[in-house]
C-alpha cells in the first residue's frame, strides 16, 4: 500500500476499507457490463495528482485565472493528440462526462424546439439522444428511428429519408448505447446532406473501437460532429471528448464553456491526454481487434448453447440477450443470477420491449473490460457455458456456488492492471 492510501486508512477507515473491498470485488469478478473498463495505472496517477487544486477556465491562451503554464500545455496535448487520434480537425477535452459533452454540443447548433432524428432508445439509442425522461428531450424534438432486429439489425435508410423529409431535422445524430452493428455513415450523411441537416455521432461506447481503425469512422464520411467518452473502450478516465471540423469549433467551445460548464477538471484532462498517447501505440489496435474477436466468440457460443441474441451477432463489442425467449428469465432475474456466479451485466430492455425498463426482457454484454485482464476466445466460451447454465438453474445453490469458485480462479489467473 502507497503512503497516501495508509494516510487514508488511518484518517477514515470506512471509505479506505470500501475501496479495498471495490478493488477485491473488481479483482474476482468478471466485468461484462460493456461500457466499463479497467484504466490504465498512469491514468489512476494522474487522476489522483495535484492537477485537482486548479481553476482553468478558459481555453489555453485565453483563460481567466494566472497560473495557467502547465494546464495549457497539458490541455494542448491533449487537444493535438485527440485530433491525432481521431482524424480530427478541432477538439474540445473538456466535457465533465458524457451528458453534458451531448447537451453542450445540442446547445451549439440548435433553438429549443428544433428537430433532431436520433435512434429510439429500446433499439440502441441513448438516454441522452432525447429520451422523453431527459431535459433535452424536453427541450428539442426528437424523432425517432429504428432498427430491423430481426434482419441483423440492418437500418432503413428508405423509411429513415421519409422521416427526415417529412419532420426536416436540424440534426441528423447517430449512435447507440446497446445496438450490436456497425453504421453505415454514409448513408446517414447522404439523408442529412438531402434536408441540409448537421452529421453528429456518439461514438461513447466504441470511441477505443474507433480510435484504433478496428470500426468505421464517421469523419472518413464528412460528419461535422463526434463525441465519444473517454472512460468505455478508450479506457481513460471518466469524461467526455467533442471532435468536430474546424468551422464548428467557435460554436461549440463557447457551448461547453461558459455555456454550460465552469472550471475544466485537469486531472481529467491530463489524464485523457495519457490515454490518447496510449491508444497511438500498436498494442492498442492489437487491444481493440481482440475486444472484437472475444465479442464474436462469446457470442457464437452463447447461440450455440441456445441463446436468442438480439441481431443474430454482433460487430462490436457487445451483445444483447433476450432472456425471456432463451430462459423465460426477465432481465432483473437474469442479471442477480449471473451476478450471484461472479459475472457482471446490466438488465437491458430490448427493440420495442413489452416490459418495463426496470425489469426487461434482457440483459447486455460486451468485452472491453475482461480483454483487458487478457482473456481471451477460449474464456469466452467457458464464460458462456457457465453463464447458460446459470441462467436455466438459477435456483440451483450447489451449482451456483461452484460455478462462482470457477469463476473467481479464473478472475485471478487474469490479473486486473492497476489493481496491486
Ligand atoms: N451508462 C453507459 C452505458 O452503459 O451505456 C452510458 O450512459
Amino acid at each position: 500500500m502507497d503512503a497516501h492510501r495508509r494516510q487514508l486508512q488511518r484518517f477514515d477507515p470506512d471509505i479506505a476499507n470500501a475501496i479495498t473491498a471495490e478493488e477485491r470485488r473488481q479483482q474476482d469478478g468478471v466485468e461484462m457490463i460493456p461500457s466499463e473498463n479497467y484504466t490504465y495505472p498512469e491514468v489512476l496517477a494522474a487522476l489522483g495528482s495535484v492537477l485537482t487544486n486548479k481553476y482553468s477556465e478558459g481555453y489555453p491562451g485565453r483563460r481567466y485565472y494566472g497560473g495557467q503554464e502547465f494546464t495549457d500545455r497539458i490541455e494542448n496535448l491533449a487537444r493535438e493528440r485527440a485530433c491525432a487520434l481521431f482524424r480530427a480537425e478541432h477538439a474540445n477535452v473538456q466535457p465533465l462526462s458524457g451528458s453534458p459533452m451531448n447537451q453542450a454540443v445540442y446547445f451549439a447548433f440548435l433553438n429549443p424546439g428544433d428537430t433532431v432524428l436520433a435512434m429510439d432508445l429500446s433499439h440502441g439509442g441513448h438516454l441522452t439522444h432525447g429520451a422523453p425522461v431527459s431535459h433535452m428531450g424536453k427541450v428539442f424534438k426528437f424523432v425517432r428511428y429504428k432498427s430491423a432486429p430481426h434482419q441483423g439489425g440492418a437500418i432503413d435508410f428508405d423509411a429513415l429519408i421519409t422521416v427526415a423529409k417529412e419532420t426536416r431535422p436540424k440534426l441528423v445524430l447517430c449512435g447507440y448505447s446497446s445496438y450490436p452493428r456497425d453504421y453505415d455513415y454514409g448513408a446517414f450523411k447522404k439523408v442529412a446532406d438531402e434536408v441540409g441537416a448537421l452529421t453528429m455521432a456518439d461514438i461513447s461506447h466504441i470511441g477505443g473501437l474507433v480510435a484504433a481503425d478496428a470500426m468505421r469512422n464517421p469523419f472518413d464520411s464528412g460528419f461535422d460532429v463526434v463525441t465519444t467518452t473517454t472512460h468505455k473502450s478508450l479506457r481513460g478516465p471518466r469524461g467526455g471528448l467533442i471532435l468536430c471540423k474546424k468551422e464548428h469549433a467557435k460554436k461549440i467551445d463557447p457551448s461547453v464553456f461558459p455555456g454550460l460548464q465552469g472550471g475544466p477538471h485537469m486531472n481529467n484532462v491530463a489524464s485523457a491526454a495519457i490515454t490518447f498517447k496510449k491508444a497511438a501505440e500498436p498494442e492498442f489496435k492489437q487491444y481493440a481487434r481482440a475486444i472484437l474477436r472475444n465479442a464474436k466468440a462469446l457470442a457464437a457460443a452463447l447461440m450455440a448453447e441456445g441463446a436468442k441474441l438480439i441481431t443474430d451477432g454482433t460487430d462490436n463489442h457487445l451483445l444483447v440477450i433476450d432472456t425471456v425467449a432463451s430462459f423465460d428469465l426477465d432481465g432483473r432475474a437474469a442479471e442477480e443470477a449471473l451476478d450471484r456466479i461472479g459475472i457482471t451485466t446490466n438488465k437491458q430492455i430490448i427493440p420495442d420491449d413489452p416490459l418495463p425498463p426496470l425489469r426487461p426482457s434482457g440483459i447486455r454484454l460486451g468485452t472491453p473490460a475482461c480483454t483487458t485482464r487478457g482473456m481471451d476466445e477460449d474464456d469466452m466460451r467457458q464464460l458462456a457455458k457457465w453463464m447458460v447454465q446459470a441462467l436455466r438453474a438459477p435456483q440451483d445453490a450447489a451449482a451456483t456456488e461452484r460455478t462462482h469458485r470457477e469463476v473467481i480462479a479464473m478472475c485471478r489467473s487474469h490479473p486486473v492492471p492497476g489493481i496491486s
